[in-house]
Parts: C-alpha cells; sequence; structure tokens
C-alpha cells in the first residue's frame, strides 16, 4: 500500500475513465469538463478499435496528465506500466492479465496501485501485493468493454464487505447517476465510469450529477 486509504477512499468517489475511442469530441475538451464537473480521479485507458499506440498515445497521455495536474486531479495509466513510469504518472491500474501486483508495485514504488479484482481470491492476492485499491465489475451491464465479464450486480462487492475487508474499492460497468446510490449502500467507496461521461452531451453535467449521487449517499451513511 503506498497511499493513505483514507485519501484513497476519497479520491475513488467519481474516477473518470476515458481514452480517444471513448469520446465523440476532443478528448482534452471531455476531461476538462468532466474535471469542471467535480470527477476526483482520472484513468487514461487506451484501449479498442482505433486507439492509439506509440508516440501518439504518449502524446495523448501527456497532454491529459498535464489538464489533471492543473486541477489536482491524479493520473492513472491503465495497464501501460512502462508508459507511467516514463511520464511519473500518479498511479497504474492493472487487470488480472497483467503483471502479478507485487511485480507491479516493485516498478512503481510509491505510486497508487489499482487492481481490477472478480473474487475473493483475487481481492486478498491483490491486497496482500500492495494494491492501494481494487475494481470491480461489471456491476451492471456494459457495451464499453467486449470483453467484460459475467455482470455481478452487488453480489461480490456485499461479500466483500460482509467479510470485513476494507480495502478502497470502486466499482465499474454500466454505472449513471441513477443507478449509483446501490453501489454506495453496498459499501464502495465510489463509481468508476466511462461512457456516462465521455458519451455524455454535457460531459460536466453528467459528471456533477454522478458527484451528487455518490455524496448523497455518504452524507447519509
Ligand atoms: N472494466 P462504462 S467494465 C473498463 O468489469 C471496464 O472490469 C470493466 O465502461 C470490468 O462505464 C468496463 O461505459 C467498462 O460501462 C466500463
Amino acid at each position: 500500500m503506498a497511499v493513505n486509504p483514507q485519501a484513497m477512499r476519497s479520491l475513488l468517489k467519481v474516477y473518470f475513465i476515458m481514452g480517444s475511442t471513448n469520446c465523440c469530441q476532443n478528448p482534452e475538451n471531455v476531461l476538462q469538463a468532466a474535471i469542471k464537473g467535480g470527477i476526483t480521479l482520472f484513468q487514461f485507458r487506451e484501449k479498442g478499435a482505433g486507439c492509439l499506440y506509440g508516440k501518439e498515445k504518449e502524446s495523448l497521455a501527456k497532454k491529459l496528465q498535464a489538464i489533471c495536474k492543473q486541477s489536482n486531479i491524479p493520473f492513472i495509466v491503465n495497464d501501460d506500466i512502462e508508459l507511467a513510469v516514463k511520464i511519473n504518472a500518479d498511479g497504474v491500474h492493472i487487470g488480472q492479465d497483467d503483471e502479478a501486483a507485487d511485480v507491479v508495485r516493485r516498478k512503481i514504488g510509491s505510486k497508487i496501485l489499482g487492481v481490477s479484482v472478480h473474487s475473493m481470491q483475487e481481492a486478498e492476492t491483490a491486497i496482500r501485493q500492495g494494491a492501494d485499491y481494487i475494481g470491480i465489475g461489471p456491476i451492471y451491464p456494459t457495451s464499453t468493454k467486449a470483453d467484460a465479464k459475467a455482470v455481478q450486480g452487488l453480489t461480490f462487492l456485499t461479500e466483500l464487505r460482509s467479510a470485513d475487508i476494507q480495502i478502497p474499492v470502486v466499482g465499474i460497468g454500466g454505472i449513471t447517476s441513477e443507478n449509483a446510490s446501490p453501489l454506495i449502500e453496498a459499501g464502495a467507496d465510489g463509481v468508476s465510469v466511462i461512457s456516462a461521461i465521455s458519451q455524455a452531451d454535457s460531459p460536466e453535467k453528467a459528471a456533477a450529477k454522478l458527484y451528487d449521487a455518490v455524496n448523497r449517499i455518504m452524507r447519509n451513511a
């Protein structure tokens, strides 16, 4: 673990994930609007048909990183540990098909480390190997990730919290401001979204609505 769990929990509230293929507008404008709306953390995830590679990918990463820096929003890189280290990102997010979390932890030092998990065993391993937070999903049906696993609803999240696993947790998959509340009630520290913000007519308003939805439940908790 490299980040104070309390600080990590606040950062997870509205975790926006995006790459160039997720946007119908210029990604820089989308990110700027999302920040205005109140996102708390950003992940650069450049994946899927038509995505950028090499120098072009790095160039977009640096532009988005600079936008995050201006507003003190930590900038996380999905999967590409080399890129994260090269541009001195604030953290990385990895899945189960990537290198083991302890190997990644050694490469990134005290940067934020997030790991996607789908079972109790994967969660325990991620925690032991130094994850700062875990991501679980898909909570609801999503068409954004082609190889997403079966929809799990709140079952796994509820199981995790009943087992008294206290690591910061964020849910992902099909989340919108309309369906975010049950997730927070079930013990998630925040929501991560791609299309709810990146495909919105107003990414700023969409981010603000998500922020309100999450905070409304947290204040009542
Ligand atoms: N990971 P949207 S679902 C990137 O289940 C990603 O691990 C998932 O996009 C998982 O907010 C997903 O548009 C896509 O549904 C999330």
